[in-house]
């Protein structure tokens, strides 16, 4: 499903045994050194989800291979790669040049909540491709102008991935609600929801 151009919804995209597989992975990406964590925004507020970077790690506003403790950022896994690879070959027919070299792992409890936003910080134009395991969601599509109307809802499942490509790749975006206790307990996922989302840096290699 085409929701503006450039951004594609797939329902259901990624199998029970990848969604387990990212689950199991999740459990070690969360774990410390350079972990899960709530990011402290430069206006003092603390985001409600919980993030983790692989690859280059993200704080307002850049990307860094250190943590502000200075703890290097994880390693890029191959498995999140081959998935983005896949995910933009299956929407957009074809891979863009930069490699994927960012995932951000993002855990929303019950309550927590994405304000809208743009992701403008990667210097790729590839696509974003973001996957979605557990809780469902309602997930906020703006336009690329304004944080204001209009904008689309569209509630995503577990298992689904989002891309976000050409002219929508800097549109707002965000999660104003999870769905409690929606999400599948066969993917290992005690509750909330998972997002990952795969990116392009553009940065030389
Ligand atoms: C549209 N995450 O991590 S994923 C984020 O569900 C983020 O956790 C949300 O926004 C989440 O930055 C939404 C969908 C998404 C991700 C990146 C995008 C949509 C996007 C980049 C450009 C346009
Ligand atoms: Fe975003």
């Amino acid at each position: 499903v085409e929701l503006a151009p450039g951004a594609w919804h797939v329902p259901n995209w990624l199998s029970l045994d990848e969604q387990r597989e990212l689950v199991v992975a999740a459990r070690s990406w969360a774990a410390p050194p350079a972990g899960m964590r709530h990011v402290v925004m430069p206006s003092g507020g603390v985001m409600s989800v919980r993030t983790v970077c692989l690859g280059l790690h993200w704080e307002p506003y850049h990307y860094s291979e250190f943590l502000p403790d200075g703890t290097p950022v994880k390693p890029f896994p191959a498995l999140l790669g081959a998935l983005a690879r896949r995910a933009v070959a299956d929407v957009y027919g074809s891979v863009p040049p930069d490699p994927y070299d960012i995932g951000l792992v993002n855990h929303y409890d019950a309550g927590a909540t994405m304000g809208l936003h743009r992701d403008a910080d990667e210097a790729s134009p590839a696509p974003v491709v973001s996957l979605s395991i557990g809780d469902r969601c309602v997930f906020r599509f703006g336009n690329t102008e304004t944080r204001t109307r209009p904008w689309t809802d569209v509630d995503l499942h577990g298992g689904d991935l989002i891309a976000f490509g050409g002219p929508s790749r800097l549109a707002y975006h965000g999660v104003p609600r999870i769905r409690p206790t929606t999400g599948n307990p066969a993917t290992g996922l005690a509750g909330g929801r998972l997002n990952i989302t795969i990116r392009a840096s553009g940065r030389r290699p």
